[in-house]
């Protein structure tokens, strides 16, 4: 019998306010020495909702990952893997040099997208959007019918939820009455080319979940209190409805000129604009502490 898991440490606020500054500034340091191109808008977006997860939301123990007791978590945007890696890397579960030695090269561990084969520790393999709430729907079935009262948390971007298969796994969601199952909406508004509303309609959004049978929250996805407040209130594994966390983002968020900047779905950062980005992220350290 595996030993009950040691949820994350019960950071404050404030504390987890400082983790996703130091996962920005790791994100932006790899950006600028990754020859290729990194999802940093998708990355710097969703940095608050991985940091909130990993440090504090996720019942999950870098020294036991196989525990079956753990929660599981399952990034639907498979593009944002290098943020999750190095979320991860600040809980313990991985090395962030080693992140930042290999990342996208051939053999390495920490791919574009993630690999569970190759990274233990990682719960499912994805990149073609639309795949992973299906999945995750499937590991929360799984453990109901094992009588496990784990969590299973997926992670979507807004433009992914374009995918038919998501709303065929929300339906399946609510027809099986999986109170285990939670999704979190990366809602930044923009696709890879364009943004959001311009080319597909999503609004209204919170309706359309609501029209699916889940129980619908709403918050600002960079309020680390809002995502404290939203995971302490999450219902009872055992409850009927599954819960989706809308978390209203801005892509490229923390770093001025990536911000509501098409051109920064994915890039490179030079040694200038490495330097540029950095000063960015610290101004808007200063605001927020004045
Ligand atoms: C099935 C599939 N089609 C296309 C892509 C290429 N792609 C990668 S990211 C992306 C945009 C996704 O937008 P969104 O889900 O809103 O992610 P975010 O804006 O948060 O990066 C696309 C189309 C893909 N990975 N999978």
């Amino acid at each position: 019998m595996s030993e009950p898991l040691s949820a994350a440490e019960p950071h404050s606020v404030a504390e987890l306010e400082d983790l996703a500054f130091e996962l920005r500034s790791k994100l932006l340091n790899l950006c600028g020495t990754y020859e290729g191109a990194v999802h940093i808008g998708g990355d710097l977006s969703a940095a608050d909702i991985f940091t909130a997860l990993f440090h504090y939301g996720l019942n999950v123990d870098p020294t036991d990952i196989a525990n079956p007791e753990r929660d599981r978590f399952v990034l639907s945007k498979g593009h944002a893997a290098v943020c999750m890696y190095i979320a991860m890397a600040m809980r313990g579960f991985f090395s962030y040099d080693g992140i930042v030695d290999t990342y996208g090269q051939l053999d390495s561990a920490y791919g574009m997208h993630p690999c569970k084969v190759q990274l233990p520790g990682v719960e499912c393999s994805t990149g073609s959007l639309g795949h992973g709430l299906p999945i995750a729907v499937g590991m929360a079935l799984s453990a109901r019918h094992r009588g496990d009262d784990h969590r299973v948390v997926c992670l979507l971007g807004d433009g992914e939820t374009g995918e038919g298969s998501v709303w065929e796994a929300a339906m399946a969601a609510r027809s099986n009455e999986l109170g285990n199952l939670v999704a979190f909406v990366d809602r930044n508004r923009q696709l890879m080319t364009s943004f959001a509303e311009e080319r597909v309609v999503f609004e209204p959004y919170p309706d359309k979940w609501r029209a699916f049978g889940w129980n619908v929250v709403e918050i600002d996805g960079h309020d680390m209190g809002d995502l404290v407040a939203a995971i302490d209130a999450l219902p009872a594994t055992d409850s009927n409805r599954p819960t989706v966390v809308i978390a209203e983002t801005v892509k490229g968020k923390g770093v001025d000129f990536m911000e509501h900047n098409l051109a920064w779905h994915a890039g490179s950062l030079g040694a200038a604009d490495l330097e540029k980005a950095m000063a960015a992220l610290e101004s808007t350290r200063k605001k927020e502490t004045v």
